[in-house]
């Protein structure tokens, strides 16, 4: 698996599936999940809201994944993981690995070859983007996947100098 990095905005990416920086309710938010929902339209939601009353009716996990439809985005899928809130006193770094994994996971059932992700919990949840980065490329390096290339896609040019220097440190 190819591991790049680029600047910019995920809902623009035109990649097999882009990954959701979502919450349990799976019903939209804001950050990356709240520009996927608004530039997606109203399919997306659709589908999510038929997970809650199927699969997911106490909402999804942290650290699970699950697919929809892209709606009107470039993408052919949008790929919805839970990460965790960042806490001081837990290490829940497993939880923040387990996103990657499992967005690799279903991307693999969906036989996605290119998969572009958002730095799960380094906004709302409040990550610190050089550890959110050294989990998730460390993570994704190490996953067994047929994906072929797995596209970190960061908001602005801070966060994508920290992950750049990760890279070069790990990769
Ligand atoms: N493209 C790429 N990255 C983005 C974009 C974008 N369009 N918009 C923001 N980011 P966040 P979280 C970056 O808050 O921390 C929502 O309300 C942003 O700069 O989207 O996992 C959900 O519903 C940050 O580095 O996700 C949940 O309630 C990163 O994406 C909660 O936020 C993730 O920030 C999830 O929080």
């Amino acid at each position: 698996m190819k591991l790049t990095l680029v600047q910019g905005d995920i809902t623009e990416q035109a990649v097999d599936a882009i990954v959701n920086a979502a919450n349990s309710s799976l019903l939209g938010g804001g950050g990356v999940d709240g520009a996927i929902h608004r530039k997606g339209g109203p399919e997306i939601l659709a589908e999510c809201q038929a997970l809650r009353a199927s699969r997911y009716g106490d909402g999804l996990p942290a650290g699970e994944a699950v697919a929809t439809t892209a709606g009107r985005l470039p993408a052919r899928w949008v790929i919805h993981t839970v990460g965790p809130v960042f806490s001081r006193s837990e290490d829940r770094s497993h939880l923040l690995a387990s996103c990657y994994r499992e967005s690799l996971k279903v991307a693999d059932a969906l036989g996605a070859a290119t998969v572009a992700f958002p730095a799960v919990s380094t906004g709302v949840y409040r990550w610190p983007m050089d550890d959110a980065a050294r989990i998730s490329v460390t993570t994704v390096l190490r996953s067994e996947s047929n994906v072929r290339e797995a596209r970190f896609v960061l908001f602005d040019f801070a966060a994508y100098e920290i992950f750049d220097r990760v890279l070069r440190e790990i990769g």
